[in-house]
């Protein structure tokens, strides 16, 4: 049976597994799902996503999804097998999945999608609370690409968990503001937006 990666595309931890599958050349078909929907479920007591079937294994998480496709199947490791190199990826892409993705998404983002008054107006108190967090952060990420890559000098599983939320963070007026301003996470920006996986899994 196919790979199949469940959850819809404007998820970042959707478009991390599916660039991961890209780099690896593992051929999947993407469904598309809402959070706590049955098929979601069924699969993720916690009805987030992604989630993911293959040939009777399913699994949610992004990180075990994102693993398993990198150890499964053929093409380039995205995580080194050399154990203190792996730790050096792994690290990135634990305070990624956490850290990173509860101020810059949860936090920042997804606040300004889908946090609106009854009028349709954006409620901004966490917003704002965020905004004065953001300089630190993207100080912190700026350091951490400046070697071209997150945590190093090639492209590992770290950067499928970092673009995806840098491209959500850029669409909206701080985000993109402090994206500028950050010298290597802004060259470092421009630079993996080419790569395949991460045209082909625009929302
Ligand atoms: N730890 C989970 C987090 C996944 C996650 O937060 N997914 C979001 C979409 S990007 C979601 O399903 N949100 C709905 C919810 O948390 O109820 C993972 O890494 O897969």
């Amino acid at each position: 049976m196919a790979l199949e990666i469940i959850g819809g595309a404007r998820s970042n931890f959707v478009r991390t597994v599916r660039m991961v599958a890209e780099e690896k050349g593992v051929p999947y078909e993407h469904i598309s799902a809402m959070p706590h929907s049955d098929e979601v479920k069924a699969i993720n007591p916690f009805g987030q996503i992604p989630v993911m079937r293959h040939d009777g294994l399913e699994i949610p998480e992004s990180h075990a999804i994102a693993t398993y496709i990198d150890t499964a199947f053929d093409g380039p490791a995205l995580v080194p097998m050399e154990p203190k190199e792996a730790a050096a990826v792994n690290r990135w892409v634990s305070a990624v999945n956490t850290g990173v993705d509860q101020m810059l998404m949860r936090k920042y983002v997804v606040e300004y999608a889908f946090h609106k008054d009854e009028d349709g107006n954006v409620v901004r108190d966490v917003i704002d609370q965020t905004v004065k967090r953001l300089p630190k952060m993207f100080a912190m990420l700026d350091g951490a690409v400046a070697g071209g890559y997150l945590g190093g000098d090639s492209f590992t599983m770290a950067d499928c968990f970092l673009m995806p939320i840098l491209a959500a963070v850029q669409n909206f007026p701080e985000g993109k503001e402090n994206l500028e301003t950050s010298t290597n996470l802004s060259a470092y920006f421009a630079k993996l937006s080419e790569r395949p996986s991460f045209t082909k899994t625009a929302a």
